[in-house]
């Protein structure tokens, strides 16, 4: 999977060098670009934004720069994630559908967001012949100061799907057995007691049935708190 991010802060994205990210790209299972949009820039200032049309506060980023900067990388089959908090609620699913696109582009907006020109324009029906979707995401419902930080959760939940990427492929299978709501049960590992807290007696039981049994309830509890 290629994937190319977009941003005016191209140093946020450092992270992505460590890990199992890091990894993955070593092992041509991923390959992570990082764009700065001001190289596409073709005034003196470097200008990336201005103030909206209409008034009101804050500044747009300027159609033109983001164009420029999109044609450069953009290919076939590609998905133009445009990252904004008035997006589609990025989810579990989302990331497993985005696994199967071969190229995921991150537009990365600062300010008040991107023209929104720009989505219209590469969703015009010449990109839809050539396999390019364009889909406005949100990672939750709190207001980031830009697109990158919410960029790197959506990378980093898309490619540990990726064949080859988790260390134990076991994790993967095991989540999805709980996919139907119930997350994860609580975990425990050496020693037996811990400041006078014992592990449940039931996981030291080997019985593999009952163990089972415990855990799903506990799942179920843990979801249930969270409601
Ligand atoms: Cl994708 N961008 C910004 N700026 N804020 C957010 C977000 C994205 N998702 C949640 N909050």
């Amino acid at each position: 999977m290629k994937i190319d991010a977009i941003t005016i802060f191209p140093d946020y994205f450092a992270p992505m060098r460590l890990s199992l990210l890091g990894k993955a790209q070593g092992q041509g299972i991923l390959e992570i670009n990082v764009h700065d949009l001001r190289a596409f820039t073709t005034d003196n200032h470097h200008t990336v934004d201005d103030t909206p049309y209409g008034g009101g506060a804050g500044m747009v980023m300027l159609p033109e720069v983001w164009g420029l900067a999109i044609d450069s990388i953009i290919e076939d089959g590609a998905t133009l994630v445009v990252l904004t908090p008035a997006g589609k609620r990025f989810t579990q699913e989302m990331a497993q559908e985005l696994t199967n696109s071969k190229q995921l582009i991150f537009a990365c907006g600062r300010y008040e967001g991107i023209d929104d020109r720009v989505r219209q324009y590469y969703s015009r029906d010449e990109f839809k012949e050539r396999n390019i979707n364009v889909l406005e995401v949100s990672i939750g419902d709190y207001v980031l100061g830009g697109g990158e930080v919410a960029s790197m959760v959506m990378i980093e939940a898309i490619t540990r799907l990726l064949p080859g990427v988790l260390g134990n492929p076991e994790s993967l299978s095991e989540e999805s057995h709980n996919s139907e709501g119930y997350l994860e049960y609580p975990n425990f590992t050496k020693p037996q007691t811990w400041r006078e807290i014992s592990v449940p007696e039931v996981l030291l039981s080997g019985n593999h049935g009952e163990i089972a049994k415990w855990r799903a309830t506990q799942a179920k509890l843990r979801a249930e708190k969270n409601l």
